[in-house]
């Protein structure tokens, strides 16, 4: 079945160059990049992104990290395209996380983890229509 997910490239990812790599392996793999932009994130976008966390200790520190740099946002789209993205991103942590994988190939610390993609499909409409507007 065909899914929609929203995929953002961090700004630590950015950052070390990791644009193209990332889109490459999106566009290998046979997913669709429907709409693709590169920006700041402004304060109160971040923190409704994460509004999940906002009780959570790491809360300021993630959304600081969100804004501080250009991101690259994606709506990715696909069969199975929120579980394929999940399964090679890798696990949030990336100590943890397999080499082969996104963030086992290229971060180290969970708070500098390179890449988001949805959790399921509610988070990804969610997440689409406050970046993207649907
Ligand atoms: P995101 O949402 O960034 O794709 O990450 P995940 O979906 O893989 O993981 P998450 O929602 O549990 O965490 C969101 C975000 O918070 C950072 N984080 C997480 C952190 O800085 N410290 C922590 O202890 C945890 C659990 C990393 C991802």
């Amino acid at each position: 079945m065909s899914e929609r997910s929203f995929v953002m490239i961090k700004p630590d990812g950015v950052a070390a160059g990791l644009t193209g790599e990332i889109i490459s392996r999106i566009e290998r793999r046979g997913l669709q990049i429907t709409a693709l932009t590169k920006t700041v994130m402004v304060q109160v976008a971040a923190e409704e992104h994460y509004a999940e966390h906002r009780e959570r200790p790491f809360f300021g520190e993630l959304v600081e990290f969100i804004v501080s740099g250009p991101v690259v946002m994606m709506r990715v789209e696909g069969q199975g395209a929120i579980g394929a993205l999940r399964t090679m991103m890798g696990p949030t942590d990336p100590q943890v996380a397999p080499p082969g994988t996104i963030r086992g190939d290229f971060a180290l610390d969970v708070g500098q983890n390179v890449i988001h993609g949805s959790d399921g499909p509610e988070s990804a409409e969610r997440e689409l229509a406050l970046h993207f507007g649907g």
